[in-house]
């Protein structure tokens, strides 16, 4: 196991029994900075733990968002008019944005980007298993506007509260175009709603087939979340993965009411007494399948990924040797400066 694969050791564990009173102090400061809700900056001492949490965290965000871009980018081509294809276009395009920034905020705890990408198409990290199902009609991409943004919406607007802070400026970021995305997504579904009846049946269609697997995006159980009690602790996490899960719910309900599609749920229904809807229980059997690489299409999105990294090789060393060169001469330009000044 590596530094960044391994499991999250509990928060104050800087301070055990073998550790320095300059460590310990340094401990206390951080324990502090986080009792006070303010964040926690690159150069600031934190502990092994944090640092491994927030680089496994944001190195599979940053994944989910670039192989995020695969199942909509399938219907770039087949858009069905101009203005679709532009929409989807600029929207495929933001989620490359967004897993930069990531790439870039885990890049200030000390990973690196190249060896992050390596980790994911090697299967040694993970990505949202939301992205390993099929888009299978034009419905799909609004159904994943609604859904999978709506779900990524509530799930990182208390991201904007984390404790690190380049990932919680990130998020600020991130979520307005989320927001943007949701709603072209629902836009669309709209649309089709007062189309044709196939065009109905196609919406509901997808929403059967999305429902869960959004749902499955949360995580898994709380009681079955082991990473969960340390990054609340650490308020790298703000929420548990079932709170989430359940403002997605309450939220979706009353749009699906007003699109005019069923939620695949028979389960479904409002708790007067809890304020909340009751839903029914996904197949956590299926999530743990799509998480260790056996759902419908992981192998395909990591032979696309992978093919992708290798093809843009040439990129990459032209970008270096570019740099390289604008670097070598700038110091040149100084050097001669200098002799001029002297
Ligand atoms: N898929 O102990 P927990 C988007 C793993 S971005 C795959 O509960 P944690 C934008 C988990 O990593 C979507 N793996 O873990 C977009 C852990 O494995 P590990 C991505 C999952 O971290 C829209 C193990 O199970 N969003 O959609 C999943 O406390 C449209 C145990 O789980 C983020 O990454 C899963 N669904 O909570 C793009 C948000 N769930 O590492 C294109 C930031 C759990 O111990 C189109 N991340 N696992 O081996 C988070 O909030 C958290 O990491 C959770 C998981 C909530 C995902």
């Amino acid at each position: 196991m590596t530094a960044t694969d391994s499991a999250p050791s509990a928060p104050g564990d800087g301070s055990g029994s073998g550790s320095t009173s300059a460590e310990q102090e340094l401990q206390q400061g951080f324990d502090h900075t986080i009792a006070r809700d303010q964040r926690i900056e690159p150069r600031d001492w934190m502990p092994e733990g944090y640092r491994r949490t927030l680089i496994r965290q944001i190195a599979q965000h940053a994944h989910s968002e670039i192989i995020g871009m695969q199942p909509e980018g399938d219907w770039i081509t087949r858009a069905p008019s101009l203005r679709r294809k532009a929409i989807l276009f600029a929207k495929v395009q933001d989620e490359a944005g967004h897993g930069l920034y990531l790439y870039s905020a885990a890049e200030t705890l000390g990973a690196d980007r190249a060896d992050l990408t390596q980790r994911l198409i090697e299967g040694r990290q993970k990505y949202s298993s939301i992205f390993n199902y099929p888009t299978l009609t034009f419905a799909d991409v609004g159904v994943i506007g609604w859904f999978v943004d709506g779900a990524a919406i509530c799930n990182q607007v208390p991201l904007c509260r984390s404790s690190y802070g380049p990932y919680a400026r990130a998020m600020v970021r991130v979520c307005k175009e989320e927001s943007f995305h949701q709603r072209q997504g629902y836009e669309l579904l709209m649309t089709m709603m007062r189309g044709t009846a196939a065009q109905r049946e196609m919406v509901q269609d997808a929403v059967d087939r999305w429902w869960w697997p959004s749902l499955m995006m949360f995580g898994p159980p709380d009681g079955d979340s082991p990473n969960s009690a340390a990054s609340m602790a650490w308020k790298i996490k703000r929420h548990t993965n079932d709170e989430l899960r359940q403002k997605f719910v309450d939220m979706t309900v009353p749009q699906a009411e007003r699109l005019g599609v069923t939620l695949p749920d028979p389960a479904l229904r409002w708790n007067e007494e809890r304020g909340r809807h009751d839903f029914g229980t996904p197949d956590w059997t299926e999530l743990q399948r799509v998480i260790s690489g056996d759902g419908p299409c992981n192998s395909e999105r990591i032979a696309r990924r992978r093919a992708a990294h290798e093809e843009g090789a040439w990129v990459r060393e032209a970008a270096s040797a570019y740099a390289a060169k604008q670097a070598a001469r700038a110091a040149e330009a100084a050097v001669a400066a200098e002799g001029a000044a002297a």
